[in-house]
């Protein structure tokens, strides 16, 4: 009843400043309503929060054996409000690409498992990420016939610290055919890709062994030095490549103690 009794009476000089108020409220109201739709307008006419970008891609294999070619493709992501300005690959071997569309080597002498990683940033500098796994297993090594092997005593665990008695780390070459072998430039590698050059002019005759020891010293028939600076074979496991001076695999040898 009260409010019905306000509504009735006339309007006094207080209610006359409240509708002036009300007007000069009204006013702001407009004014922001304006100004909204004019920032919409600026911005395409939509004012709605802008929406994350999707990082998505495919890959031609998950695994395979060394030397593994992968393509990946990055072409299913997406930016709803707008372009993809970068992709950026993390290939998880130390190495990035930053193509839609790519194709990465992957090469290892035993088997890895890499975490390949995408990250798509957008045209407003949003960014989204997505990973995967790719395999790859150790190459099959086929030695051609040749007469030159490792053989016994290979020595990768040195007396005491390694790192102290290089020269307690070695490995022997035996000539088991009935010709003398020029070993000149012939190769011997570990896992990790570091190589021996046996030097020029070293041959090895038939039944004949050469004994390579990691450290330093005067190389003499049958005994050469890799003059390595810290050991070079693993104590646990390894892998020894020996190749001619053609890069041909002759003979391999692994071991794991783990
Ligand atoms: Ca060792
Ligand atoms: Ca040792």
């Amino acid at each position: 009843m009260r409010s019905d009794m306000s509504r009735l009476r006339s309007p006094s000089a207080n209610d006359a400043s409240r509708i002036v108020l009300s007007s000069i409220i009204m006013t702001k109201r407009q004014m922001l309503a304006l100004s909204g739709l004019l920032i919409g307008l600026l911005m395409g006419g939509c004012v709605t929060p802008a929406l994350l970008p999707v990082a998505v891609f495919t890959f031609s294999s998950t695994s395979g054996e060394s030397s593994l070619i992968v393509t990946f493709d990055a072409s299913g992501s997406q930016a709803p409000d707008g372009t993809i300005s970068k992709y950026a690959w993390d290939f998880g071997d130390g190495t990035t690409g930053g193509e839609m569309i790519t194709a990465h080597l992957y090469q290892t002498d035993v088997e890895g498992t890499y975490t390949v990683t995408l990250q798509i940033t957008d045209h407003l500098s949003q960014q989204a990420s997505v990973t995967a796994e790719v395999t790859v297993q150790a190459p099959t090594i086929e030695a051609v016939d040749a007469s030159v092997e490792f053989v016994w005593p290979f020595h990768h665990d040195a007396s005491g610290d390694d790192a102290a008695n290089l020269n307690d780390e070695y490995f022997t070459l035996q000539n088991k055919g009935d010709e003398i072998v020029d070993l000149s430039g012939w190769t011997v590698e570990n896992e990790r890709g570091v190589a021996f050059r046996i030097p020029d002019g070293v041959r090895l005759a038939p039944n004949a062994v050469i004994y390579v020891h990691s450290g330093s010293g005067l190389n003499t028939t049958g005994i050469l030095y890799w003059n390595a600076s810290q050991p070079v074979w693993n104590d646990d496991y390894d892998l020894a490549i020996l190749r001619d001076a053609e890069g041909t695999i002759i003979d391999y040898y692994s071991y794991n103690s783990c």
